[in-house]
């Protein structure tokens, strides 16, 4: 028989290891859409259209360059609803004498395809995933020695490694990390060139009015749906973002604008997590117009950082830290999720603007996700697992690989300090110096307690408080507490009670917005 080789919906990249070295005569690759991987989680609606319509476009794609390709639908009568269900199938109808597949990105997955070889008769092969930079055993080997495992010395042994903005053995303009010229509020006016919408095409409105009838109760709306669907546009996504976005990207990364949900952020995430763009190649791109002068250094070093440096990190740390990761609950939080999370509805104006656009594009930047939505589930106590389904669920770019360690290592601290050197914990005054939310919110930023006071204020200290035993000795953040004790009882008083009252009033999420049996 043939050889078989499965690619899995974040799979589709014509250089994919599997594909390396067959002839197109002896191999059939096998496509599969399951009610298992639309389900796990109820993903948002966009999120299904994206990977449906992705992985239908690049079967397409590949059949015109000749490979023969067995593409099994969700509405399939006889689809067994899982990638082992729908393996044992093919390998029926095919009858290979070897399977040879990719690892999955997620360890849920894994776990399944390290049983194929004794399920099944015929020899099963499972290769490396070499569009990463580091591979686990690399990752593995820089960990294991150290008792503290920090982002920035991994990312300088990925510029070494890849050659990425060196000049000989030194950095270029000589400094590793240009973060500290990366951090200016947003300036009044500020507007963004948008970002190129990819109108659906007739695939594209196929899955939509699939995943409208099977799927149409998952959190998210559909209207605005303009993802780059195959690797032509992702490539013109990619130019747009060299050609008018980059310059201004690393000065205003963390800034965020009411109702701008773009601003100067490349939008790739969903191209790059689906494989639809090779990662280095979009880092050797920068670097190419940092060298021609068209971008600035801070620029393009804050686009490789988050690149080689917490893509590559978040990826070794996921699998190093798998299984206990997922059940990781250090700061012994249990509130619920509030429903406000779900529905939007909020009087906090930078919360509601930051879901909304989660709703409406299955996106948040980077410091909408960790210094509003992740800041107050840190500083409410929400139980890490609630937060993961939820950040699971709602953007377009989320696999486990990446959400788990971003939402229970950097926002959550749930792994009790081996990602991140200290909680990102922030009062309102962090979101008031970098967006423009606060003018247009019901509460007070500038007042710390009492009805009305900006309730990160009184969170912010609660959760300090909360946690003394534990911060207090952080030397990053250790010295907040001198002040505290500086303030006295009866304003300690006064941050505690405001912070009690406000959570009280927080509804609870209803039971199966992020999970329910398939
Ligand atoms: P840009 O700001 O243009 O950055 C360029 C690229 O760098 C991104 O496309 C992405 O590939 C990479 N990148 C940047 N930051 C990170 C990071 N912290 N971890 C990994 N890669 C990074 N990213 C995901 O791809 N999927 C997720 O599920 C996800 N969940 C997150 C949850 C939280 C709580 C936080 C704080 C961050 C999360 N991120 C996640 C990282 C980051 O927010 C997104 O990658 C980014 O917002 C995507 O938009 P962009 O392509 O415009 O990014
Ligand atoms: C996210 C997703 C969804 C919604 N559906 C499918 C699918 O039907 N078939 C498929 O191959 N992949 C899908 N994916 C992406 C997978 O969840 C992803 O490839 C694995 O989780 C990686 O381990
Ligand atoms: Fe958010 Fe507080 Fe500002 Fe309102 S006042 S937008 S709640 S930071």
């Amino acid at each position: 028989g043939p050889v078989l080789v499965p690619i899995l919906g974040d799979q589709l990249t014509r250089t994919l290891a599997s594909l390396g070295g067959r002839t197109k005569a002896d191999t059939v690759i096998l496509m599969m859409e399951v009610c298992d991987e639309a389900t796990y989680v109820r993903h948002h609606k966009q999120k299904i259209v994206l990977v449906f319509s992705a992985m239908r476009h690049f079967a397409e794609e590949l059949r015109e360059a000749g490979w023969t390709v067995d593409y099994v639908r969700l509405d399939d009568p006889n689809n067994a609803g899982s990638f082992t269900g729908e393996l044992a199938r093919a390998i029926e109808r095919h009858d290979p004498r070897l399977v040879s597949v990719v690892e999955a990105g997620e360890w849920r997955v894994r776990q399944d395809m390290d049983q194929w070889a004794d399920k099944f008769a015929c020899e099963v092969e499972i290769l490396r995933d070499d569009r990463f930079v580091c591979s686990q055993a690399e990752f593995d080997d820089w960990a294991k020695d150290r008792k503290e495992l920090r982002m920035e010395f991994f990312y300088r042994e990925m510029r070494r490694k890849t050659g990425l903005l060196m000049d000989g053995n030194e950095p270029a303009g000589g400094q590793w990390n240009y973060d500290s010229e990366n951090r200016k509020p947003p300036k009044e006016g500020l507007a963004a060139p948008e970002r190129p919408k990819f109108e659906p095409d007739g695939i594209t409105h196929e899955v939509i009015d699939l995943v409208q009838s099977r799927f149409g109760d998952h959190f998210g709306s559909l209207e605005r749906f303009g993802w780059p669907v195959t690797r032509v546009e992702a490539e013109r996504a990619a130019d747009a973002f060299f050609a008018e976005r980059i310059e201004c990207f690393g000065p205003y990364q963390d800034a965020m604008i009411a109702g701008q949900d773009d601003l100067f952020h490349s939008m790739l995430s969903t191209s790059i997590n689906l494989g639809l763009l090779d990662p280095l190649d979009l880092c050797r791109r920068a670097e190419q117009a940092y060298r021609d002068g068209k971008a600035p250094l801070n620029s393009v070093e804050g686009f490789i950082r988050q690149i080689i440096g917490w893509r590559e990190y978040v990826r070794g740390f996921y699998f190093n830290q798998m299984p206990g990761l997922a059940e990781a609950n250090a700061l012994d939080a249990h509130r619920p999720l509030p429903e406000f999370y779900w529905t939007g509805e909020t009087e906090m104006a930078c919360l509601a603007d930051c879901i909304r656009s989660t709703r409406d594009n299955a996106h948040a930047h980077h410091i909408q996700r960790l210094m509003v939505l992740g800041n107050f589930a840190l500083l409410a106590g929400i139980e890490p697992q609630a937060v993961e389904d939820w950040f699971l669920v709602v953007y377009a770019d989320a696999y486990d690989w990446v959400e788990l360690p971003n939402v229970a290592a950097m926002i959550l601290y749930a792994d009790g300090g081996k990602l991140a050197s200290k909680p990102y914990a922030a009062s309102g005054n962090y979101i008031n110096k970098m967006s423009n939310y606060c003018s247009g919110c019901r509460y007070k930023v500038s007042q710390k307690t009492g009805e009305g006071a900006c309730p990160f204020n009184p969170l912010y200290w609660h959760f300090l408080a909360r946690h003394r035993d534990r911060f207090e000795k952080n030397p990053r953040i250790g010295r907040i507490y001198a002040s505290w004790d500086r303030m006295g009882e009866v304003k300690q008083r006064e941050y505690l009670e405001s912070a009690a009252a406000f959570l009280d009033t927080l509804e609870p999420a209803a039971e199966g917005w992020a999970r329910q049996p398939c």
